[in-house]
């Protein structure tokens, strides 16, 4: 059932005005629908949930990481009809793109960036010598509405710790609760099949690290192993994010700040038309993989 945004909602003014009574015997009704039982509120929000995950386990495309990259990879996949989920460690998707540069809460893009701006309905401004600037919070919240709305599912507070491997193939994901891990707790994890994996973890490059290391597999970069990132080069990092976004094992691809960390290149800071790009290329790369989504 899809409902408007807002449309059940109380405004906040009337809330408050009642919670003097609203706990008490004959406690105000303020217009919400009678019958409201906890329970049916438990239920409702568990089988809305298993419901959603469980359209997750066999999935065309797994993004890990719901950064620019990852947002933009999956909204672009899933426009296109392919299944995609988005597993995301912490409770907040959008990744590295809130806090703008150094807490200053806007991002900076190139004018090759604009159509993907466009296409998410991000608004920016001219700041001239070519740069375009966006509210990062805005940007980060466009990116998370179109994604969403296109029918990508993001799965927060889920960390990736594994990969599941099939004929020297990545065939899909390892993951728990993110508070599991924190608080190192003895629990086994669940896994979820996926007919193409996307790093997209950043500057950690995670999923390539578990391959490397725990897979011991050779990866398709010049030394066959993780490069390492570089000290920050924003032109060449730019440039290089988007030319590094590649399949770097069978079934396992790179994008945003993780291609960069594994091909060896730069970082870029604040300007993020890269990552935008990237994104953009790692969808068009495992779409033309997959094949038709039908
Ligand atoms: O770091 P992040 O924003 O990745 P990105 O899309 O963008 C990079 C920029 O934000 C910035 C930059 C701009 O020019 O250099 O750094 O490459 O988002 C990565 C997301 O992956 C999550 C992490 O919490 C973050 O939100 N993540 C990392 N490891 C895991 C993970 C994991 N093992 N499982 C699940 N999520």
């Amino acid at each position: 059932m899809v409902v408007v945004a807002g449309r059940d909602r109380q405004p906040a003014h009337d809330m408050v005005s009642h919670t003097m009574h609203e706990c008490g015997p004959g406690a105000y009704n303020f217009g919400m629908s009678e019958g409201l039982d906890e329970v049916k509120i438990t239920r409702a929000i568990f089988r809305a949930y298993a419901s959603k995950f469980e359209q997750s386990t066999n999935l065309d495309v797994a993004v890990v990481g719901a950064g620019p990259s990852g947002l933009v990879a999956s909204y672009y996949l899933a426009k296109q009809g392919f299944g995609v989920a988005i597993f995301e460690r912490k409770l907040a998707p959008g990744g590295g793109m809130w806090g703008g540069g150094m807490m200053f809460n806007e991002i900076a893009m190139q004018h090759e960036a604009l159509a993907v701006l466009e296409e998410f309905g991000i608004a920016y401004a001219d700041a001239g010598s070519g740069l375009y600037t966006a509210d990062s919070v805005h940007a980060a919240s466009m990116l998370l509405a179109r994604a969403t709305s296109a029918g990508v599912r993001v799965f927060n507070l889920i960390s990736v710790e594994d990969v599941m491997v099939r004929q020297e193939r990545i065939a899909g994901l390892v993951i728990q609760w993110t508070p599991v891990g924190l608080a190192k707790l003895h629990v086994d994890p669940l896994t979820v099949s996926a007919r193409a994996v996307i790093d997209g973890t950043g500057h950690e490059a995670e999923v390539t690290r578990v391959v490397q290391d725990k897979f011991k597999a050779r990866l398709a970069t010049e030394t066959g192993r993780i490069m390492d990132e570089r000290p920050m080069w924003a032109e060449r990092a730019e440039k290089e994010v988007v030319e590094n976004t590649r399949e770097v094992y069978p079934g396992l691809w790179v994008m945003g700040m993780a291609a960069n960390a594994v091909f060896g290149s730069c970082r870029m800071g604040p300007v993020f038309g890269g990552m935008l790009l990237s994104g953009k290329r790692a969808a068009e790369l495992v779409a033309g993989s997959l094949g038709s989504s039908g």
